[in-house]
């Protein structure tokens, strides 16, 4: 199916060695894009991961920077279109959480979210979307979360950057769209991470929880997520422009429901 194809596309997958990152980049990488891999705590982790990509048939190269770091961004987009080609898919997944009540939070944390989750995918497309503009063509995906649209204790500096991550991408849709540049969010709903280890625990009354609160009634399987960034990044979706598409198994169709039924 062509209009699904990615043949020949280079993307750029965030924060792409584990996680909701990697499984969105397989599903890239199997639908025929290079993967260039993104992490910044070690070249070793960086190497395993794109191991792991190679093992799936999948073309991989890695680089290693601080998505929030200006100087590295920049040098290592460089580097990129030099060595693998233009970018022309962008999927700004990285991030952090901090579970801390608002109210005992250090500012300095709070400013490190908002600089993780908000900020670097602003400076990230700014430095990419100079070549997308260039070639008249680009597809953006912000990864947002079901905290772009509701609160939830303990998570507010990370709920402020994913509200404020939506806005972003319609203001980029806006500002890009007449160079051909769809930007586009997908919102991912509980998925099974190392990210929400912690709070899935069995007996772990989040756990219970979030299986009564999604209407699908389970946690995502991080593949779920393959075909919403395959679509958003492939030519089906060339008149789709500052949507978020939420993968959620329906938690914000529903004000859900006591936890007897
Ligand atoms: C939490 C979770 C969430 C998710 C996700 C939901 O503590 O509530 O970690 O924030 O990771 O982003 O969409
Ligand atoms: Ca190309």
């Amino acid at each position: 199916m062509k209009l699904f194809d990615l043949t020949g596309k280079v993307a750029l997958v965030t924060g792409s060695t584990h996680g909701l990152g990697m499984s969105m980049a397989k599903g890239l990488g199997q639908a025929g894009a290079t993967i260039v891999v993104n992490g910044n705590s070690s070249q070793e982790k960086i190497d395993k991961a794109v191991a792991e990509y190679e093992s799936a048939g999948i073309k991989a190269v890695g680089y290693k920077f601080d998505v929030s770091d200006e100087a590295q961004v920049k040098d290592a987009i460089q580097k990129i279109e030099n060595e693998v080609g233009g970018i022309d898919i962008l999927v700004n997944n990285a991030g952090i959480i901090k579970r801390t009540p608002l109210a005992e939070m250090e500012v300095a944390d709070f400013k490190q979210v908002i600089d993780i989750d908000l900020v670097s995918p602003f400076l990230v497309s700014k430095h990419v979307v100079q070549g997308m503009m260039k070639r008249q063509s680009g597809k953006i995906i912000n990864i947002c979360s079901m905290m772009s649209e509701l609160g939830r204790n303990t998570v507010g500096a990370y709920a402020a950057a994913k509200g404020g991550l939506v806005m972003l991408t319609k203001n980029m849709a806006t500002e890009w769209a007449k160079h051909n540049i769809q930007v586009n969010g997908i919102g991912p709903g509980y998925f099974a991470t190392s990210q929400t280890a912690p709070i899935r625990v069995d007996g772990h009354p989040f756990n219970d929880f979030i299986v009564n609160r999604t209407p699908a009634a389970k946690w995502g399987d991080p593949d779920d997520l393959a075909g919403a960034a395959i679509f958003l990044a492939a030519s089906a979706s060339d008149f789709v422009n500052g949507h978020i598409l939420y993968v959620d198994g329906g938690i914000l169709a529903t004000i859900g429901k006591p936890s007897n039924e």
